[in-house]
């Protein structure tokens, strides 16, 4: 019997997270080792405090090169410069250390995060948190799973009992504005947390560690992976005034907090905007 097309797409998917994972997991011991021998050469990007490393470089072009080598066809975006029109329908979305700053600190919030997207959205990732040796993933349709087990995300129905990651911007007006806000949102919540990089983040509202988790201003390849594992643990994501899920603004959370916290963010804003 011909497999059915819904059938082909589902296994291209499953395909693809394990060729994520793989990748995932080499460019992280990669990263890994080089931290042992100290950080080596440092450059800044958009801002003085926007670092990135020879390491950042020699993560990217080990997964772009093995990305060139298996598929050919696909297009691939990297943080770091890759930019790589395919034909084949499929794009990569490459972080090859998300988390720089954790990273040039010897902090252990780090992450290798790949995402392959098709016509229809994301079809495939991986986050790999190498300090914790801890690997996400996730192909549309199939679930969310850490190191081989289904991961789900957390049953937390009040806002004052939830616990919130977010992050600031690189830019300092920017974050001023987002630590302004905080402050119209952290007595109505039990904790805010900021770990320094979004693909865990994401991968940590989709295990249930933290109930939301919300940032703007991000890039594509932050996403990719990181968001998708979310929704196939059951959270919901999407922007700030209720449509889709864009880097520019990110909000995922359990479905009974997702509603909630957006309404509360906004009115943590319209406050700020009232006080200038
Ligand atoms: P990075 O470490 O790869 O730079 C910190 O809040 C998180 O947001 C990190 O994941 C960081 O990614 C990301 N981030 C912060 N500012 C960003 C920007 N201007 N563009 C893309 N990603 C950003
Ligand atoms: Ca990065």
């Amino acid at each position: 019997m011909t497999p059915s097309p819904q059938i082909e797409h589902h296994d291209l998917g499953e395909q693809l997270r394990q060729f994520a994972c793989d990748l995932a997991l080499r460019a992280g011991a990669l990263i890994v080792e080089g931290r042992r021998s100290g950080v080596g050469s440092v450059d800044t990007k958009s801002t003085a405090t926007d670092l990135v490393t020879m390491f950042d470089r020699a993560s990217e072009n080990l997964i772009v090169g093995s990305l060139r080598e298996h598929r050919p066809n696909d297009g691939i975006v990297g943080e770091e410069g890759t930019s790589l029109v395919g034909v084949s329908g499929i794009d990569w979305f490459i972080d090859p250390i998300d988390g720089t700053t954790n990273f040039f600190y010897g902090l252990p919030g780090y992450a290798v995060s790949i995402g392959a997207r098709d016509p229809h959205g994301s079809l495939a990732g991986a986050v790999f948190v190498p300090t914790t040796n801890e690997l996400f993933s996730a192909a549309r349709g199939h679930g969310a799973w850490l190191n081989g087990q289904r991961i789900g995300c957390s049953t937390t129905t009040s806002l004052s009992q939830a616990l919130v990651a977010t992050g600031f911007s690189y830019q300092p007006e920017l974050r001023r504005k987002h630590m302004a806000r905080l402050q119209h949102i952290i007595g109505e919540v039990r904790d805010i947390r900021r770990f320094g990089a979004a693909a865990p983040d994401l991968c940590y509202v989709a295990a249930g560690r933290v109930d939301a988790y919300f940032e703007e201003h991000l890039g594509a390849w932050d996403l990719a992976a990181g968001e998708l594992i979310a929704r196939e643990a059951g959270c919901i994501s999407g922007d700030l005034s209720g449509g889709p899920v864009r880097p520019a603004q990110v909000l995922v959370a359990n479905p009974a907090l997702f509603e909630p916290l957006r309404a509360l963010i906004n009115k943590a804003d319209a406050t700020c905007a009232a006080e200038n």
